[in-house]
Formats: C-alpha cells, sequence, structure tokens
C-alpha cells in the first residue's frame, strides 16, 4: 500500500514538472519571404513551434482573418497581396496540453506604382480674388486606396491624405491674376506622379444679372406671334439666356464679351388664355436668376385711341375724329360728341361740326373676339358770343330795354342776372351807369356797383346784386362789364326808368 502511494506520487510530480517544461519551452514564429513584399510579390508565410508534438490547432490570420488552418506544424501559405498598406499576420498555435502561443508580423507592403490621374478641375469654373476655391483631382490607383494629393500656386501649399473621391483641396484669398499651379500626387514615397497647369484668378462677380421684361402689347390675339423684350445686365458678363412658355423651352442664346443686351423675341401664336413666361438669364461666372410673367391672349382690352385734328376749335369748325388701334379684328367703332352717338361702324374716323362750349368726345371700339376698348378727350370751343341778361330788376319792378319803367323814388334793392352759352367770369363786379340820356348820348349823373351773388354749378348763370336811392327824374341804366370767360362783352343797352 505505501509503495503504490510512492508510485502515484512520483508520476503526479512527473506530470507536473513536464507540464511545467512544455510550458516554458514552447513558442511559435511566424516567418515571411520576402521580408519586404510589394504588390505584385507571392510572399511565403510559414508558422512554427519549438515544439511541435500534440497540435490540436495551428492558424495563420492576416488582419484577423483565417487564412489557413490545420492540425500539424509547419502550418505554410501562400499569400499574393493586392493592396498596399500595412497588414497585421498573426500564427497561433494549440496543443493537447492546453498551451497556446502565437507570434505576430507587421508587414508594410509598399506601392510601387503611381496613381493614375484622371482629371483636375477647379470649383468654381472662374475662381475670384480673394475668395475661397477648391481643386477637385480624380486620381485613381489600383494598389493604394489612400492617395495624397499635394498642391503649390503662388507661396500656399496644401495638402490632403485620404480615402475619399474627387479629392478635394480647399484654397483662398489670392489676388487676381495668373499663377502656376503644381500637382503632385501619390501613394508611397516611390510611386508618386506630378502635373503643372496655369490658374487663372478672376475679378470678383459680385452679383446675380438683371433681367427686364415687357411685352411688345398689353395682350395679342390669337393670329399674332407674342413679342417679348428683354434687356438683360450683369456686373462681369452676360453669358447665356434661356425662355420658356408654358414649360417648355422656346428661345436660347449665348452672347459673347456683353455685360448688357436688349432684345426682342418672337414667342411665336398661342391659343386664347392666359401663358406663362420665364426667363432664365445667367452670368460668365455660372449666376443665374428667373423672371416670370404672364401674356394674355385672345382677351383684355381693345387697343383704342382717339385722335382729334383741332385741339382749339372755334364754333362752327369741322373736327375729325380718329380712331388709332393695333386690333386686326375690329367687329364695330363708335363716336360719341358728349352722350350723343355721331358715328358708327366700321369706319375709323368722322367729322363733327363744332359748338360752344365744354365737349366729351369719345370713341369705343369692339373686336370679333369680344373685347372693347375706349378712350375720351375733353375740348372747350370758345364761343363768340357775350352773356346776355335774363333779369334786371330795381325792387320788383323788371327793367326793359325798349320802354319805360316807373318806380317811385326811395332806396331799392337791384338785382341782375346774366346767362352765358359757355360760362361767365367767377366773381367781380358789374357797374351800372346811370345817364341822363338815351344811349348813345352818354350823360353820367351816378353808378351802382354790383356784386356776383352767386354763380350756377355749370357757370353758365350768375346773379349779381346792389342798392341804392332813386329820386324824381328820367334815367338811362346802362350795365357795363358784362363779360363771358372769354371776354365777349355785351355792349350798348340801355335800360329806361320814371321816378316819380
Ligand atoms: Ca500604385
Ligand atoms: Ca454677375
Ligand atoms: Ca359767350
Amino acid at each position: 500500500m505505501k509503495k503504490y502511494f510512492i508510485l502515484l506520487v512520483t508520476v503526479s510530480i512527473l506530470i507536473v514538472s513536464c507540464q511545467q517544461k512544455q510550458s516554458k519551452s514552447i513558442s511559435v514564429s511566424l516567418s515571411v519571404d520576402p521580408s519586404a513584399p510589394t504588390p505584385s510579390s507571392t510572399v511565403t508565410v510559414q508558422l512554427l513551434a519549438s515544439f511541435d508534438v500534440g497540435i490540436t490547432l495551428a492558424k495563420i490570420s492576416i488582419d484577423g482573418q483565417t487564412v489557413k488552418n490545420g492540425d500539424s506544424l509547419p502550418l505554410q501559405y501562400l499569400w499574393t497581396p493586392t493592396k498596399a498598406k500595412t497588414y497585421i499576420l498573426e500564427g497561433y498555435v494549440e496543443n493537447i496540453f492546453g498551451q497556446k502561443a502565437s507570434d505576430q508580423r507587421i508587414i508594410k507592403i509598399s506601392d510601387q506604382t503611381p496613381p493614375e490621374i484622371k482629371k483636375i478641375s477647379v470649383l468654381p469654373s472662374f475662381p475670384e480674388e480673394n475668395s475661397d476655391f477648391y481643386l477637385s483631382v480624380e486620381a485613381q490607383d489600383s494598389e493604394s486606396d489612400v492617395i495624397k494629393v499635394s498642391a503649390k500656386v503662388a507661396d500656399r501649399s496644401v495638402e490632403v491624405q485620404t480615402i475619399d473621391r474627387p479629392i478635394i483641396l480647399k484654397l483662398s484669398d489670392l489676388a487676381q491674376g495668373e499663377y502656376p499651379l503644381n500637382i503632385v500626387v501619390s501613394t508611397s514615397d516611390i510611386a508618386k506622379t506630378s502635373t503643372s497647369t496655369v490658374l487663372h484668378i478672376h475679378p470678383l462677380d459680385t452679383s446675380t444679372p438683371t433681367v427686364e421684361l415687357s411685352f411688345q402689347k398689353d395682350f395679342f390675339s390669337k393670329e399674332e406671334n407674342v413679342i417679348l423684350n428683354l434687356r438683360i445686365e450683369d456686373d462681369t458678363q452676360v453669358a447665356s439666356v434661356q425662355i420658356e412658355c408654358d414649360g417648355v423651352q422656346v428661345y436660347t442664346k449665348n452672347f459673347e464679351k456683353t455685360t448688357s443686351t436688349s432684345l426682342s423675341v418672337n414667342l411665336g401664336k398661342y391659343d386664347q388664355g392666359y401663358h406663362s413666361v420665364n426667363v432664365m438669364a445667367k452670368d460668365i461666372r455660372g449666376k443665374s436668376v428667373v423672371k416670370s410673367g404672364v401674356f394674355p391672349v385672345g382677351m383684355g382690352r381693345a387697343t383704342a385711341k382717339l385722335i382729334i385734328d383741332n385741339q382749339n376749335p372755334s364754333p362752327a369748325d369741322l373736327v375729325k375724329l380718329s380712331v388709332q388701334t393695333d386690333e386686326t379684328n375690329v367687329k364695330r367703332i363708335t363716336f360719341y360728341v358728349d352722350d350723343l352717338k355721331i358715328s358708327e361702324g366700321t369706319a375709323f374716323d368722322c367729322f363733327w361740326k363744332a359748338v360752344s362750349g365744354r365737349h366729351l368726345l369719345s370713341v369705343f371700339l369692339e373686336t370679333l373676339d369680344g373685347r372693347v376698348g375706349t378712350d375720351a378727350i375733353q375740348i372747350d370751343v370758345q364761343d363768340n358770343r357775350p352773356p346776355r341778361i335774363e333779369s334786371f330788376t330795381i325792387g320788383s319792378a323788371e327793367l326793359k330795354t325798349d320802354r319805360f319803367t316807373s318806380i317811385f323814388a326811395g332806396y331799392y334793392g337791384i338785382r341782375l342776372t346774366i346767362r352765358d352759352d359757355t360760362a361767365v367770369k367767377q366773381g367781380g363786379t358789374i357797374t351800372i351807369i346811370l345817364s341822363s340820356q338815351p344811349f348813345p348820348r352818354l350823360n353820367p349823373v351816378g353808378t351802382i356797383i354790383l356784386v356776383q351773388e352767386s354763380l350756377s354749378d355749370d357757370l353758365k348763370s350768375a346773379s349779381y346784386v346792389g342798392a341804392t336811392s332813386f329820386t324824381q327824374g328820367r334815367f338811362y341804366l346802362i350795365p357795363n362789364g358784362v363779360t363771358d370767360i372769354y371776354e365777349n362783352q355785351l355792349n350798348n343797352l340801355s335800360f329806361p326808368v320814371e321816378v316819380r
């Protein structure tokens, strides 16, 4: 029994010491051949261990991905890297004793071939003085994802290293002028290429173009071509204009070296209704503006303008009334003087025999498509007749020119009312001369001043009042200063009065 116990202890010590020995001695090593591979190399990766008995798992991984595994050593993997970059290679081993060991290699595969430059562009296309702009570099490389671009212009240099495509570099604050621009594109110290170009920095363009649009007419008929007038200006250069009608492009034009332009564009014929127009103008720097408008076809007012050949006729003069119109489909033209129709039909003119006074001449034009237009002119026809006396009273006695009117001596109010076919003067006075002799043998014995008491709304009639004392005798009352607005004066009238 003691003998067995001693044997068991001896075996246990042996196993423990054997395990201790193995855990001390196992080590793995990963070899890489060639040691500095390129993307075109075939690389032999080999995993070895110091103690290769009882292996349960051996594996090789690249960047965490297992590429080869097995249960015996050495383990070999033939690797053909395609990308130029830094890789982590790892070898790993487990054995029946539960031992684990690993080894790592950092392998940098450097790119031998330069990237290919596809295109270099400047954004915006016209970089302006003292503002930001960008270089866009389109480059590709089949081995390297990361591409480095360095750009040198004037005293600036910028550099970016990225996997983004295209590769964008920001530049700014250059004065107006031309600069050599050098660009180096690389994927490693030995894989690089370069190019150079000339960079133009333009003067500042501060505003979008301006567009003024107007139509040749307020509206058009279905038979007419719609004409659009445009004026376009820009602080640098107008580049192009594009016109859409009802959403359909109908016109484009490009311009050369102009800061302002005026043009009339024939948009063609349209159906009845309202139509929209959009005008887009661009300047040479790519700034654009859109202006919109609407034009009616077959609707709206008809054009009608009244013309008269004599603005200042005398009574009985013939005045010619004409209508000017753009309409081609006239149905009816009617001319009026005041409310009186003097011509109706399709005649474009007519005559009117002027009569004194203030008159409203008008024309009314109708088209076959149901539109109307009208125009009017007010004129004053100067009359040549003085006002006439409507009534002349002393107290309640009405004076006449052809017989004596009898009154008793005393104090009387006097009233004179006059009327003119055009208008009497506003305000003022009328003087009544008292003569002891009949007209024309004047022998004044006194005067009476009458002041204007009232004026009718149409200015044609006015009343004047005054007062005086009459003593016995025979008198002739002669009004003086009875005139109309044209200074036609009433003369030579005398009114006999007998005061008893
Ligand atoms: Ca390359
Ligand atoms: Ca501009
Ligand atoms: Ca008159």
